[in-house]
C-alpha cells in the first residue's frame, strides 16, 4: 500500500502548491492539536494530508463520483465546495486504502462539521480553520482560543464561516448549522 512519503507524492501531485502548502500547513497544526487535547496524532496527520485531495478536482467529476458511488445525495443540493469532502473520504478509502473510519469520518466532516464530532473530527477541522498560512478576520482570535480549548475555537470556526455565507447571502448547508449548534450546547 501506500507509504506516508508515497501518500504525500500522490495526494500533493493533485492541488497547486499553494494548496499542497495549506495542506502542509494543516498537517502540522494537527498534530500539534493532537497533541494539546489527546487525539491520536498519527490518524491526525493521516486525516490532514488527505482532507483537501479532491479540492481541485473538476467539479463534473466530483459529481459523477457522487452519483456513481451513491454518496450523500443530500450534498449534491447544496454549494459544490463541499463535495470534496465527502469524495475526499471515499477516495481516501478506494484509492488509498484507508480503513480507520475515525480518519475517514475526520476527512468527511472537514467542511461541514456534524452532530457530535469526535475529537478527531474537532482537532483536523479545527486545523483547517487555523493553519499558519490561514489569513480570514478573526483568525487569530481562533489561535488564541484553540490555547486553551478546542470547542471554543471551532465554535468560533463555525461562527466565522456562517457569519461570511450570510453576509454574502450564500445557502447555508443545514449540518454546518447543527455542527454548529452543538458546539454551542457542549460549552454550555
Ligand atoms: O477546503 P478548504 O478551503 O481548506 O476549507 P473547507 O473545506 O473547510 O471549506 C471549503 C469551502 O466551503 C469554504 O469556502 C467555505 C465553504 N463552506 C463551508 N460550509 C459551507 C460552505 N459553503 C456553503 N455554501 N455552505 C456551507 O454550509
Ligand atoms: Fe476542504
Ligand atoms: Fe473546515
Ligand atoms: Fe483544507
Amino acid at each position: 500500500l501506500y507509504s506516508r512519503e508515497k501518500l504525500i507524492d500522490a495526494v500533493s501531485s493533485q492541488m497547486p502548491a499553494k494548496r499542497w502548502e495549506h495542506t502542509q500547513g494543516v498537517m502540522e497544526t494537527a498534530v500539534i492539536l493532537a497533541g494539546r487535547f489527546g487525539a491520536d496524532p498519527v490518524k491526525a496527520e493521516l486525516a490532514a494530508i488527505l482532507h483537501d485531495v479532491a479540492k481541485y478536482w473538476p467539479v463534473q467529476r466530483l459529481h459523477q463520483m457522487m452519483v456513481d458511488h451513491k454518496l450523500s445525495e443530500e450534498l449534491l443540493h447544496y454549494d459544490k465546495q463541499l463535495w470534496h469532502a465527502e469524495v475526499g473520504a471515499f477516495v481516501a478509502q478506494q484509492e488509498y486504502g484507508v480503513t480507520d473510519a475515525q480518519v475517514l469520518d475526520a476527512i468527511r466532516y472537514h467542511t461541514s462539521g456534524r452532530i457530535g464530532m469526535t475529537l478527531l473530527d474537532k482537532v483536523v477541522c479545527l486545523a483547517d480553520y487555523m493553519e499558519p498560512g490561514r489569513d480570514f478576520p478573526g483568525v487569530n482570535n481562533i489561535r488564541e482560543l484553540a490555547n486553551h480549548s478546542l470547542e471554543e475555537a471551532l465554535a468560533a470556526g463555525f461562527d466565522s464561516t456562517i457569519g461570511h455565507l450570510l453576509s454574502r447571502r450564500q445557502i447555508i448547508y443545514p449540518l454546518t448549522v447543527l455542527a454548529r449548534n452543538d458546539l454551542i450546547k457542549q460549552l454550555e
